[in-house]
């Protein structure tokens, strides 16, 4: 068993943020799930890291935007989020996808626009959607799933149900309207609904502290819907962990949503071929010294953990990002008659026409 609060590693806290001000949730994080939060972010760095270079090769059908640095979050949530429960991502929804267990060529393939896709090609990399693995879709609207996040965990709550809701957005998405919206109304109503802001400092282009009045846009407005504070360090997996598990702890007994604010960066550009110039290099270097996968790896490793059992779990990721990637090459796009095909919810259009 191992704690975040005695590692050297956590207490140094993200670049630029004073460490005493981040949540250190209680309670510990066994090795079996360390490994498979390490097993979660290798594979959405791998997978990504791939999709980038299919996308230079003009092989990604519209744009894709990576959380490229951000896997912490992600793998976090997937390890502690029950079945039945509910994911709502934003465009940048490749990780929170993979993260509940969705096949990668089903993601890959979609991607690449091929039959082989969760959504048989049609949806592309910012509608990412596989139901039956809980993932509610990906939303290209900044702000529109949290209203959508909300009415799922109004249902569970109507119905009885064991379930909740996770809701994944930007900082940016603070400044919108539906933010505070689904954040008031989930708190009158205790909705078993959590949501996570990826601060990763920028919104396209635009850094967040030069358009918002609190220094933390998501944890500083928690007070304003009777809502803890909640800043945790997106980058350790650990801490994210632990704080997903008490969150949805919360929720499911009972006790109402949480808003947790996650300081984070991303390592590449908002989208496609941005390089994100800019943003000051020597923040782009402090972040990328902070990366969760080799923060994570380096104190595995100091606890004990084998360099041949991490080796081999980049092996295997690597072997399934090949797979995914020869199946989706390999898939044909979708024909003429799936047109039509899932645009209803009765599942057919001819009625219609
Ligand atoms: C309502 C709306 N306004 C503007 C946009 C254009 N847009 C797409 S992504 C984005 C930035 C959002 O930033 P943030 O919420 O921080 O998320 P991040 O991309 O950093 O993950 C904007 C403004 C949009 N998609 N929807
Ligand atoms: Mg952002």
């Amino acid at each position: 068993m191992t704690s975040t609060t005695d590692d050297p590693a956590a207490t140094a806290g993200p670049p630029g943020i004073d460490p005493a001000t981040l949540h250190r949730p209680d309670g510990s994080v066994d090795v079996p799930t360390q490994l498979a939060l390490y097993r979660q972010m290798v594979r959405m760095r791998k997978f990504e890291t791939r999709a980038y270079d299919l996308f230079m090769e003009n092989l990604v059908k519209g744009t894709s935007h990576l959380s490229l640095g951000q896997e912490a979050i992600a793998a976090a949530f997937g390890e502690a989020m029950e079945d039945q429960d509910y994911t709502f991502a934003t465009y940048r929804g490749h990780a929170h996808t993979l993260a509940r267990g969705t096949s990668m060529t089903g993601v890959m393939g979609e991607l690449l626009g091929r039959s082989c896709g969760v959504l048989s090609g049609k949806g592309g990399s910012m509608h990412l959607t596989d139901v039956s693995h809980g993932v509610m879709g990906s939303y290209a609207i900044v702000g529109a799933h949290l209203t959508i996040a909300l009415g799922a965990a109004w249902s569970a709550q109507y119905r009885g149900e064991q379930r909740v809701a996770v809701a994944f957005f930007g900082d940016g998405t603070t400044n919108i309207g539906a933010f505070h919206e689904s954040l008031n109304l989930a708190a009158v109503w205790k909705l078993p609904v959590v949501f996570v802001c990826e601060n990763n400092m920028y919104m396209e282009y635009t850094p967040i502290g030069s358009v918002t009045a609190v220094a933390n846009p998501a944890a500083d407005r928690a007070a304003a819907y009777g809502l803890d504070s909640i800043l945790v360090d997106g980058n350790d997996a650990d801490a994210m962990y632990l704080t997903a598990r008490e969150s949805l702890d919360r929720a499911r007994s009972g006790g109402g949503p949480s808003l947790i604010e996650a300081r984070t960066y991303r390592s590449s550009g908002h989208s496609r071929a941005d390089p994100g110039k800019y943003r000051p290099d020597a923040e782009v270097a402090a972040w990328k010294n902070y990366d969760p996968i080799v923060l994570y790896r380096t104190r595995l490793v100091t606890r004990g953990v084998s360099e041949a059992d991490l080796d081999a779990i980049e092996e295997t990721a690597d072997g399934d990002v090949e797979t995914a990637t020869v199946n989706a090459k390999a898939s044909p796009a979708p024909g003429a008659d799936d047109l039509l095909r899932d645009v209803w919810s009765d599942g057919g259009s001819s009625w219609r026409n």
